[in-house]
């Protein structure tokens, strides 16, 4: 019994993220999760982050989900014959063991969609992502300012690049 005891104490103990704001699922280590201000009356947001695999398998990011967005996506940022466009990635995003992935703007992103309301500066806002492996995990992104790192194709290139009105 005594054993048993302390075997689950020292679980709980080592399950603890070693910082705040980290997020940990299996192997995976999540930080520096943001987004930014939205914009009035704006339906969409990025979502930004790093996922560090300190396993010896590949993982996948496969989705989202959270309170605030109708919707979240994966998506990929690309020139496309001179224009910055972007598309959702259906199958998820390979995290390769030892590598770390990193979503920022420009690049790999989260895309929330059909939003609740607005994103203010300071604002924590929660979020589950889904892992293949890992499963789930829920995390908050530290909403910035609205110009943060900001590509300027972010917002208008969305309305067309799945060819749906959003
Ligand atoms: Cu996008």
């Amino acid at each position: 019994m005594q054993f048993i005891a302390l075997t689950a104490l020292a679980a709980s103990v080592f399950t603890v993220p070693a910082q705040a704001g980290d997020a940990k699922a299996g192997d995976l280590v999540i930080t520096q999760a943001w987004s930014r201000a939205t914009p009035n009356g704006a339906k969409i947001a990025g979502g930004y982050l790093t996922i560090e695999n300190k396993g010896a398998a590949a993982d996948r990011l496969v989705g989202g989900s959270g309170d605030i967005a109708g919707k979240v996506e994966i998506h990929e940022m690309a020139m496309n014959s001179g224009v910055m466009t972007m598309r959702p990635l259906d199958k998820g995003l390979a995290i390769e063991p030892g590598k770390t992935v990193k979503l920022a703007p420009g690049g790999y992103h989260l895309m929330l969609m059909d939003l609740k309301g607005p994103f203010k500066q300071g604002d924590k806002v929660p979020l589950t992502l889904e892992f293949e492996k890992a499963g789930k995990v829920t995390l908050s992104l530290d909403v910035q300012g609205v110009g943060a790192q900001a590509p300027a194709a972010d917002a208008g290139g969305h309305m067309d690049h799945s060819g749906k009105k959003m």
